[in-house]
């Protein structure tokens, strides 16, 4: 199995070179809008697509990431709610663990579950220790997984957790607001994690304007993810490129 997808990210934090992540939600998306983010992914330069939600209720996942391949270039990348969303078609998966629950199937038994089915898809599969974080309000993710998020003014747990998942082989920490958060994961969070890990860091969740996403990636965040917004304005992801491009240009670490 290749480690392309891997080896980019890692190779864009160190040193770090911001990258965007575009998330897909295919019960929120049609063929039109699927194609019309893809073409401004590839045109101004975003760096790759999640494709996933917490619950997918309607069967256009397959279809979705067929589409998606069909009009970007960009590696298409699971983000999966459960251990059906699993699909050939994509490149990729962040294979998630939710180390931040106490929630047993969410650490390691979906994955068990999970196993056979993905040894024979052929996906790159990126072990990502997959971190919830307090938000403002009750996220689909937070109700759907049955645990508790991390508080979003205890850095200390914040570090400890992504720590112990460096710790135990994740290759990604993954720190999420969830979609439609009310406030996103805060700077001096984000900056603090970063600061004492030593693997790509992907943050998202309520960030819904360019400065928001100026801040993540000033704060340390390797890889911004972007979906809510984008479903109401795909014009967003130019701005978001503009002001990622600038960053790297002007503040590589
Ligand atoms: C959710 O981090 C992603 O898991 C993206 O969140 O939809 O709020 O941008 P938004």
């Amino acid at each position: 199995m290749q480690n392309t997808i891997y080896s980019s990210i890692q190779t864009s934090a160190h040193p770090q070179k911001r990258q965007l992540a575009v998330l897909i939600d295919p019960d929120k998306s049609d063929k039109n809008s699927i194609v019309e983010v893809a073409r401004m992914v590839d045109l101004y330069g975003a760096d790759m697509v999640l494709v996933g939600g917490s619950l997918i209720t309607g069967n256009f996942l397959e279809h979705s990431i067929e589409i998606l391949k069909d009009f970007t270039q960009v590696p298409v990348v699971l983000f999966p709610g459960n251990s059906f969303h699993i699909s050939r078609k994509a490149d990729g998966i962040l294979l998630l663990s939710l180390i931040s629950g106490r929630n047993p199937e969410l650490l390691i038994g979906s994955h068990v579950v999970a196993a056979p089915v993905l040894k024979d898809a052929g996906l790159e599969i990126m072990p990502t220790g997959y971190m919830l974080i307090e938000s403002g309000k009750l996220t689909s993710v937070v109700y759907m997984s049955n645990t508790t998020p991390i508080p979003s003014n205890k850095n200390d747990i914040a570090l400890c957790t992504a720590l112990a998942g460096e710790m135990l082989g994740m290759k990604l920490i993954y720190m999420d607001a969830g979609s439609g958060a009310h406030r996103p994961v805060p700077q001096e969070m984000i900056r603090y994690v970063k600061n004492n890990i030593s693997i790509p860091l992907i943050v998202g969740g309520g960030i819904t304007s360019v400065e928001l996403a100026r801040n993540a990636w000033q704060a340390g965040a390797d890889v911004v993810v972007v979906g809510n917004a984008l479903e109401k304005e795909p014009g967003f992801i130019k701005e978001l490129c503009l002001a990622k491009d600038e960053l790297n240009k002007v503040q590589v670490r």
